[in-house]
């Protein structure tokens, strides 16, 4: 029979599929040669999904010729070169961003077009590579692509995993449910396996020192995984330079042990293969928790080994003395999760290159740098000695000699002051023993930093003060956060990019990578027309966003009101129970009101997304390595203790009872959108006319959302905390809402609520109002949110009825300022005009020019 052509124009196809020399464009040519060959398909039956991989596929090709290039130019000319290790990424999707980048975007959607398919659908059909869990992944996400628009040689290394972090579906009774996340089931066309780069990675076995005069030890026997490499292709904006990201896969040595298998033990057989296979399973999905688990301790050492073997093959390829190892090469520690690859490369030097012992650690102290992202307790790395000796003996020994010598060296500036050397010392006294990690990131660093001002002064004054007297100030320094204005505006809010594109009469390749140009909007608040253009594309984002949550969830939003978002991991001291309680009072109060009075209020709905830690996941994902059975059947449900479980649900049932009582209804609405991602985010940020960012002072050390939503015009409504400040700094007081106590006020505080404790009804009457009522059972389930209630009753570390007065003020600030359209409209194009500061161009130039002294390469 004849031949049905479903989609788009049969004439293009069958010229394409031909191959012979037409006017078809190359971009078709390539689309549909990979849907033949690579996908092996037809036409006729290609769905949106084929259409994707065919059109990444397409894309890819663009991309290696340019990597290539990039690697072949960097192999020449031997730079020094800086590497992010990062145990995260956070990438989300990559098509969109690579079209934009490659400045391919409209070509390609032409293209597409004639074969039958929107890009739109094509895009949305990519899966997000959530390999992270919040804002530490998505910085070095964000610095990936500075790195490469501004042309620095820099690559990342981090773990393939197989499960990026959880999906979150939210139970009818509002619990959260987590769901393995298999990212890798529909192929990714946007990694190559590398399977000619693989290393060796030892694990357990016994150090033996050789005591001839020298530091040396040889550590044999116990397990060896095999690491392989699988490579990212990081294109730059608008430039070739197309640098790569290194994750590293586990793999048993030998597939699996014949002598067992030979013997019929065929469980014993596939032991090993198991274990080794489990090491790069799953992310482990918490944000500020370290939990000291064998297998995160595993991944840790697995990824540092794997990389350093990795940097310094690729040194040595350029044949200079080792000692120069420094000076073509600098480490990026994000966080402390990389720290043991300060005594790995302690133990390369000295086992294996034979260096002395102060060569060694003259090298590894100007080779590292260690970026600290969070002051909070829970979330300082510390490893237990015993933990260590069974896993890893020959670097225990080297962490003891580290730190010998090390305290002999405080011994002497600051003699005889022992509680000193107690507090610096790497080993935390106890049972068992712990390693502290940032104490050795930090010594073993030629530089320290923080992510924001105040939160680098807090590292300088708190965490790390003696190191401070110590090492000396100059060793610590700042460098505030930023987000890539790539995906987080042009790609994100095409409408806002092509405005500012047309209003700056330059092309967005220009201010793109010159963020402080937007400041060339600020004469525009002035003029009408532009503030009505502006306020119709916000007004646009929010349909979208609506159009996305009737789609996705069948539910209809009220785009004329106030959208007033907070997305972001749940956690106390990012005190998303403060915003619900918030919410509760203002249902409370509307309730109250005449019919009058309610004509003078501004309709809310309030967004909510983000997930909470899980407990039991690990465990069960890792002892079910294949998924033969549908998703559904593996939701754990974890009835948790946790506050910020408690907190979702009672977003939930707020939810359910505000958003249908009659009386409120129009005024106020509540949504908790499941399973938050940066794709979501993507739709969520663009369309937020307020967004919340409400840390107990001194606990969130920067934030880059914050930074998003102002980006996108945006107003900020925020405490005095992390990057909120320096937001305020360049937007203006003026131009955000801030509330709540200081941090300088904070420890008195909570000295006060373990001491002096005040009643809640005394201190807070319009908080404890809001505890009453659902304590009384106005959302349901009131045993179910006692222990949350009973947090902010007694203790309340997170100062939440300190605050609780001043937030409910700052958000009838936020109401007030929304009835002068005009003006809020003004102080919405100050804000994305004064964004500038908050590139991740910028922060990532600090890095290279003050931290790692390194140059941009430009690719010809
Ligand atoms: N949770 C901080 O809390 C910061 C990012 C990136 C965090 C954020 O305030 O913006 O890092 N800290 O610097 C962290 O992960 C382990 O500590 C975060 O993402």
């Amino acid at each position: 029979g004849k031949e049905k052509w479903p989609r788009g124009e049969e004439k293009v196809w069958k010229e394409c599929m031909r191959d012979v020399d037409t006017e078809v464009s190359s971009i078709t040519k390539s689309f549909v040669n990979h849907v033949q060959t690579s996908l092996a398909r037809q036409p006729y039956n290609l769905d949106n999904l084929g259409a994707y991989q065919a059109a990444a596929l397409s894309v890819r090709d663009n991309l290696l010729v340019n990597w290539n290039e990039t690697a072949l130019q960097y192999t020449r000319k031997a730079p020094k070169r800086a590497y992010y290790l990062s145990l995260e990424f956070l990438m989300g999707r990559t098509l969109d961003n690579a079209l934009l980048n490659l400045g391919l975007k409209d070509q390609y959607s032409q293209g597409v077009k004639k074969l039958g398919f929107s890009m739109e659908d094509i895009l949305d059909q990519e899966r997000d590579a959530a390999l992270g869990n919040g804002g530490l992944g998505r910085l070095a996400a964000c610095y990936l692509d500075s790195s490469a628009s501004q042309e620095l040689p820099v690559w990342g290394y981090g773990l393939r995993y197989k499960y990026g972090i959880f999906q979150q579906l939210i139970s009818p009774a509002g619990e959260q449910l987590e769901a393995p996340d298999p990212w890798l089931d529909n192929q990714n066309p946007w990694e190559l396996p590398r399977l000619d780069v693989a290393y060796e990675v030892r694990f357990y076995g016994h150090a033996d020192r050789l005591n001839d005069g020298t530091p040396r030890a040889v550590w044999a026997g116990g397990q060896e995984v095999l690491a392989v490499a699988y490579d990212v292709m990081i294109p730059g904006c608008y430039t070739k330079t197309t640098n790569n990201l290194r994750l590293w896969e586990s793999k048993p040595k030998r597939g699996f042990d014949l002598n067992s298998f030979n013997a019929g033990n065929y469980e014993g057989a596939v032991e090993s293969s198991n274990s080794a296979a489990a090491i790069t399973s799953v992310l482990y999905p918490n944000d500020h928790t370290s939990f000291g688990k064998e297998l995160r301790l595993k991944q840790q050492y697995f990824w540092t080994a794997a990389s350093l073997a990795d940097i310094l093959r690729r040194f040595k390829n350029i044949g200079k003395p080792i000692t120069e190892f420094p000076d073509y090469v600098a480490i990026q520690l994000n966080d402390t999760h990389p720290t043991l690859a300060i005594p790995e490369l302690m133990r390369i030097l000295i086992d294996e290159e034979d260096q002395p012992w102060a060569t060694a650690w003259q090298i590894v102290t100007n080779t590292f740098f260690y970026t600290n992202h969070t002051v909070l307790p829970e979330a300082l790395e510390k490893w237990p000695v015993p933990l260590l000796e069974h896993l890893l003996p020959r670097h225990l020994q080297i962490i003891y000699d580290i730190n010998l010598l090390f305290l002999q060296s405080v011994e002497k500036k600051f003699p005889g002051d022992r509680d000193r050397l107690a507090r610096m010392s790497l080993i935390e006294e106890g049972f068992p023993k712990q390693v502290r990690m940032a104490y050795l990131a930090c010594i073993g660093s030629r530089k320290v930093n923080g992510v924001a001002e105040l939160h680098s002064d807090l590292v300088k004054t708190t965490i790390l003060k003696d190191f401070v007297e110590f090492e000396g100030i100059s060793k610590f320094g700042n460098v505030t956060n930023g987000i890539t204005p790539r995906r987080w505006l042009d790609q994100c809010n095409p409408e806002l990019s092509a405005l500012i594109s047309t209003t700056l009469k330059v092309d967005k390749a220009v201010w793109l990578k010159e963020l402080t140009r937007l400041e060339e909007l600020l004469p525009k608040t002035e003029d009408e027309a532009f503030r009505k253009e502006w306020a119709a594309i916000k007004q646009r984002n929010k349909e979208r966003l609506a159009h996305h949550v009737q789609t996705t969830l069948g539910l209809t939003i009220n785009t004329k009101a106030m959208f007033d978002v907070q997305i972001k991991r749940l956690h106390e001291y990012k005190r998303q129970t403060l915003n619900i309680l918030g919410v509760i009072h203002r249902y409370l109060t509307l309730k109250n009101m005449t019919a009058e009075e309610k004509k003078k209020v501004n309709p809310r709905v309030v967004f909510f997304a983000g997930k909470a830690a899980p407990a039991y996941y690990i465990a069960k994902l890792v002892s079910a390595p294949s998924l033969p059975l549908p998703l559904p059947l593996y939701f754990i449900a974890w009835l948790t203790p946790f506050g910020t479980h408690q907190t979702i649900r009672l977003i939930v049932n707020v939810a359910r009872i505000i958003n249908e009582d009659p009386d409120t209804k129009d005024l106020l609405s509540l949504y908790f959108l499941p399973d938050y991602s940066v794709s979501l985010a993507e739709v969520l940020i663009p369309a937020s006319d307020i967004s919340q960012h409400i840390s107990t002072a001194g606990t969130e050390a920067s934030g880059t959302s914050n930074m998003k939503f102002c980006l996108n015009g945006g107003l900020l409504l925020g405490t005095v905390d992390g990057a909120n400040i320096e937001i305020a700094e360049e937007v203006g007081e003026s131009n955000v809402f801030f509330f709540g106590h200081l941090t300088p006020a904070v420890e008195d505080l909570r000295y006060q609520h373990t001491y002096h404790p005040i009643p809640i009804e005394e201190k807070c009457p319009a908080l404890a109002n809001v505890l009453n009522q659902v304590s009384a059972g106005l959302f349901g389930d009131a045993d179910v949110y006692e222990p949350l209630l009973n947090t902010i009753r007694q203790g309340d570390h997170y100062l939440l009825s300190d605050d609780f007065d001043s937030y409910i003020a700052a958000l009838a600030m936020v109401d007030e300022a929304y009835l002068d359209q005009t003006e809020w409209v003004k102080k919405s194009i100050r804000t994305t005009a004064k964004m500038g500061k908050f590139s991740s161009d910028r922060a990532i130039n600090e890095y290279a020019e003050s931290y790692w002294n390194i140059e941009a390469q430009r690719i010809a």
